[in-house]
């Protein structure tokens, strides 16, 4: 008998921090690389009590089965492109058998809902080691695109207001933004290259900023005023050319000062 729900979710809020970790950190380490990353951003929650005794009572099931629920850990990865959910989707099979255990797999995207709902669920089972020792935990990691995660935060929040009695007239406006939707997510996967290209090339001019700035600092704290100065003025120009090739120079430059100072 669940007598201390508190207690009783502690693992699953657990299992949450630690999955939202891991995904973030896959996120740091592409854009660490100036490369394209499939996950956007990630959100995580643990699964309200009333929510949880909500679904144990529509699915016939008692308060103690609470642990059969999929969903108490939840996590949502968002990506940009249809395409990223893919990559997202392998790179969680990769891990399968290593620090999780993949239990079921929901292609919404293809088998869109009834509803106009569109995501990828995959099921897992997650160990996490707590203070009162090691527990294995079911968590739920939905992965959509921004478009996709619009059309269901909206779509969760009206079904909610209206407890699934949707008026007719908003029920059609619905499905229409689920439509909407679809073709949105269909247009951006058209330019992918596109998009991929120019958040690549983003990245690596805001890298190469930051690493010719730091340069600059450390050469001004050793007093190399002169360098220093000529060195602004020439960042400043190559800046201001949005030329990639002359911020490039410019820091194969101050490299070679580098060099020389040694
Ligand atoms: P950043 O710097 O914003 O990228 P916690 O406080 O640890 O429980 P966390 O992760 O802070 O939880 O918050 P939560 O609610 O789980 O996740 C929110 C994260 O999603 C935040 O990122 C938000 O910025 C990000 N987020 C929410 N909506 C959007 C959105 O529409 N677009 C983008 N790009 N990000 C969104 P972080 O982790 O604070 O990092
Ligand atoms: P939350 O935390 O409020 O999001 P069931 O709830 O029994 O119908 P089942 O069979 O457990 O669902 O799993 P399913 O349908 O594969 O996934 C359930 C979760 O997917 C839901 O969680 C939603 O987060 C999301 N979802 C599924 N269908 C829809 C939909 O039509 N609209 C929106 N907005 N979200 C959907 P919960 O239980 O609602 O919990």
């Amino acid at each position: 008998m669940i007598n201390n729900w508190q207690k009783f979710l502690l693992p699953y809020s657990q299992a949450v921090d630690e999955l939202k970790v891991k995904f973030k950190s896959m996120r740091k380490s592409y854009k660490g690389l100036d490369e394209f990353s499939p996950i956007e951003f990630v959100t995580g929650r643990v699964k309200t009590i009333s929510s949880i005794i909500e679904k144990l009572g529509r699915r016939g099931l008692s308060i103690d089965d609470a642990a059969k629920l999929e969903d108490i850990s939840g996590i949502r990865i968002m990506c940009q492109l249809v395409d990223d959910i893919t990559s997202v989707v392998d790179l969680i099979k990769a891990r399968d058998g290593k620090d999780l255990e993949i239990v079921e797999e929901r292609d919404y995207t293809k088998n869109i809902k009834e509803s106009g709902y569109r995501s990828y669920h995959v099921i897992v089972n997650y160990w996490v080691y707590t203070a009162a020792g090691p527990k294995e935990v079911l968590a739920e990691i939905q992965i959509r695109t921004l478009a996709m995660n619009f059309w269901a935060t909206i779509d969760h929040s009206i079904n909610y207001k209206f407890e699934g009695n949707i008026p007719e007239h908003v029920k059609i406006r619905l499905k229409n933004a689920a439509d909407a939707a679809y073709i949105l997510d269909m247009e951006m996967s058209e330019i992918k290259d596109e998009i991929k290209d120019s958040q690549k090339l983003f990245l690596a001019e805001s890298s190469l900023t930051e690493k010719i700035l730091n340069k600059i600092h450390i050469l001004y704290v050793n007093n190399n005023y002169s360098s220093v100065d000529l060195l602004r003025k020439e960042f400043y120009y190559a800046k201001k050319s949005g030329s990639l090739d002359e911020l490039r120079k410019l820091n194969d430059k101050i490299d070679l000062i580098f060099k020389e100072i040694e």
